[in-house]
């Protein structure tokens, strides 16, 4: 009796003593972001036990009605990227304020690792939400609700693969400038912001599809996750440029932001229109985007990453990043059998949604899924019926016109471009063999070396993961490399 007594009182202590240090609880000044992927199954849990705790308190919502309502002061404007930078920075202060890990941070979503693989991101992994279509995937059963109180839609659409590591790269070290020099009260249709906004960020919306490619997008949670990739990316840009080492006096126009309202605070909704207060406490205002444009200023936010500074062979601020050394690679940390109960998952969902009809296939031909004109995807019936999915190269004909003496000319030209095969390796010698087919006879040396370039940007998906042995004998410096492995964004005129 004593003893049972005993017990009791000491758990109700225990109880009490647990809610104290939580509230109390010293988070660390700084907030560390990591990626979704290399978050361990518990932490995975805690983040979407805090999402419903948020959703159930009425705050998630709050974020969402708040997106709709600065549509066009937060899209297609120089405020686009400091304005979600605070409606994320809030959205995890949210989590952090209702959840039960008072120092939680938002993951991130680096969808450029899952380019080119889109359907087995680990995001959609059981864990987040569990489902490539908003519903349970053995029930039915709708697992999220909007806040207009329908269910989450997703219609995956793979038309829109993510951008890759290299693209994503080209863009960050291709532009110099936050925007571009014109007129500056127009918007603008140019410069990094631009560039990002139209492209890598407007893809894995189009590609999540339903709620995701509405202003109603905050309602699906995957947009927390992208946009804290976006917001990384663009931190990524302003390291590279130099941008970290700026006391917040030296941010200008326009190669820092863009447009005149630096200094003006940001349009969020007051609090008669949704009860979460997005005034900044430290600031005692909305905060403009000078406040935001520095990571350790009124904000403080540090990504933890493990891939772009590493692949730009380039040592991130430390007050900014936390970065893997150029030899590690992290690993995932939540379970095999999660993984492979994931990748089933899939199977299942892409056997049952996914294949596309007889109509779709000849719509989808032709479709370059990777920005690449030569990279068709092709559909066709395996034996048993079934839709299989082959990614079809079509080499470029090699041109010469078929009189006599042209096709003389091209033989021995063949002939001398194929002595020139002298590389060592046998994948170079390949590549080499068939250049020498497929490019046109006039091609330079140089031509040649670049299409080697993105033969091996193609291969390893990432130029700087070409090894150092590989660009010297190339004779390329790491920025050649680069920019034949880039596609850069079109830019447009106004
Ligand atoms: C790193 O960032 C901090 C904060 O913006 C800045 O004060 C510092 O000068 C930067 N360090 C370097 C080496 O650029
Ligand atoms: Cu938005």
């Amino acid at each position: 009796m004593l003893g049972a007594l005993y017990v009791r009182i000491s758990i109700v202590t225990l109880v009490a003593v647990v809610s104290t240090s939580v509230a109390n609880a010293q988070c660390s000044a700084t907030r560390e972001r990591r990626p979704w992927r290399l978050l361990s199954c518990t932490e995975q849990t805690t983040f979407m036990e805090a999402l419903q705790s948020l959703k159930d308190a009425g705050v998630y919502d709050d974020f969402v009605m708040t997106h709709q309502w600065m549509n066009s002061d937060a899209h297609g404007v120089a405020e686009f990227l400091p304005w979600h930078r605070w409606f994320i920075h809030e959205f995890e202060s949210a989590l952090r304020e209702y959840g039960n890990d008072p120092c939680i941070t938002l993951p991130y979503w680096d969808w450029e690792q899952d380019a080119g693989d889109e359907f087995n991101a680990a995001v959609f992994q059981p864990q987040f939400f569990g489902s490539l279509t908003g519903r349970d995937d053995q029930t039915g059963a709708c697992i999220w609700s909007t806040a207009r109180g329908n269910c989450l839609r997703r219609s995956l659409d793979d038309r829109f693969a993510f951008w890759s590591l290299r693209r994503v790269l080209g863009m960050v070290v291709n532009f110099e400038q936050y925007t571009d020099n014109w007129d500056s009260t127009s918007n603008r249709m140019n410069g990094f912001r631009a560039a990002l906004e139209g492209g890598p960020h407007a893809n894995p919306h189009n590609f999540v599809g339903g709620t995701m490619i509405s202003m109603a997008a905050p309602d699906d949670p995957l947009f927390y996750l992208h946009h804290a990739n976006v917001d990384r990316i663009w931190a990524i840009w302003q390291d590279w440029m130099d941008h970290d080492q700026l006391h917040r006096d030296a941010y200008e126009v326009p190669i820092h932001y863009e447009g005149r309202w630096i200094d003006e605070p940001m349009s969020f909704p007051p609090t008669e229109v949704v009860d979460w207060d997005f005034r900044s406490d430290e600031i005692g205002d909305y905060p403009t985007p000078r406040d935001v444009l520095n990571m350790n200023d009124r904000i403080r936010v540090r990504y933890v990453e493990d891939q772009m500074a590493r692949t730009l062979r380039y040592t991130p601020n430390s007050t900014w990043f936390e970065s893997a050394s150029t030899s590690e690679i992290w690993v995932n940390q939540c379970d095999e059998e999660d993984r492979r109960l994931t990748k089933e998952r899939k199977l299942r969902f892409r056997r049952s949604h996914s294949l596309p009809s007889d109509e779709d296939v000849s719509l989808l031909q032709g479709a370059s899924l990777r920005g690449r004109s030569d990279s068709v995807f092709q559909y066709v019936k395996d034996e048993n019926q079934q839709l299989q999915q082959y990614e079809k190269i079509e080499p470029p004909t090699p041109s010469f016109s078929d009189d006599g003496q042209s096709f003389t000319t091209f033989i021995s030209d063949l002939e001398s471009c194929l002595k020139m095969n002298t590389f060592s390796r046998q994948d170079d010698r390949d590549a080499w063999g068939r250049l020498c087919e497929e490019m046109p006879l006039t091609a330079t040396y140089a031509e040649r070396m670049a299409a080697m370039a993105e033969d091996e940007c193609d291969k390893n998906g990432n130029p700087f993961g070409a090894t150092p042995q590989w660009i010297e004998r190339m004779k390329m410096t790491n920025e050649i490399v680069a920019f034949e492995c880039f596609h850069l964004p079109d830019r447009f005129e106004t």
